[in-house]
């Protein structure tokens, strides 16, 4: 539904499953989110990622260091780190990520995520690299805005979407959002269109 609404960045985030059903299941959406021509990214295992040969891999702060992560996937896939201070940003960027996840900007259930940056603290980390900055958190049709023009080149959602009774239109409405504020549209390495 998220590829057909117009979605085209996915992580597959599962913190509960055995390391054999985060195998099986990153090879099927490695298959069909790259069919479709979206780029697929498999949250926390590197080995995973290189194994379904997805596009990246995204690592936290607790997570293997960059460097060994590039050693596993080597220089053309996309490898994301989750940041939470511009100094974090500025030692991924001269550790050679692709882009960074910041956040939560706001309120969320879905992870026990610390305390709230919001956008302001947003804006400052977007001048403070020059890496596609990717915002969490809390991210809904009615905090969009605020967040794209605080600087995200783009938003990364779980609740609003999978939460919703008609997830379809409600992403729909997102990109819609972001499509009307005039985002440029940020390219991945793998993404085909
Ligand atoms: N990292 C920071 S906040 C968050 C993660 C994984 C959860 C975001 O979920 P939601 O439901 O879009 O707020
Ligand atoms: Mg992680």
């Amino acid at each position: 539904m998220a590829l057909a609404a117009g979605v085209r960045l996915f992580q597959y985030r599962n913190k509960s499953g055995s390391r054999k059903e985060i195998f099986s299941i990153s090879l099927e959406l490695a298959g069909m989110v790259k069919r479709a021509g979206g780029v697929f990214i498999v949250n926390d295992h590197a080995d995973i990622a290189k194994a379904v040969d997805a596009d990246g891999v995204h690592l936290g702060q607790d997570d293997l260091p960059l460097a060994y992560g590039r050693t596993i996937l080597g220089g053309d896939k996309l490898i994301g780190i989750s940041t939470h201070s511009v100094e974090q940003a500025k030692e991924a960027e001269a550790a050679g990520a692709d882009y960074i996840g910041f956040g939560p900007i706001f309120p969320t259930t879905s992870k026990d995520a610390g305390p709230c940056q919001g956008p302001e603290r947003l804006r400052s980390l977007r001048n403070a690299v020059t890496l596609p900055v990717l915002a969490i958190g809390g991210i809904r049709p009615d905090t969009i805005a605020e967040t794209m023009q605080a600087g995200a080149d783009g938003v990364a959602v779980i609740s609003a979407v999978l939460s919703a009774p008609d997830p379809d239109a409600v992403a729909r409405d997102m990109i819609d959002r972001i499509e009307r504020l005039g985002s440029a549209k940020i390219r991945m390495k793998g993404e085909k269109r």
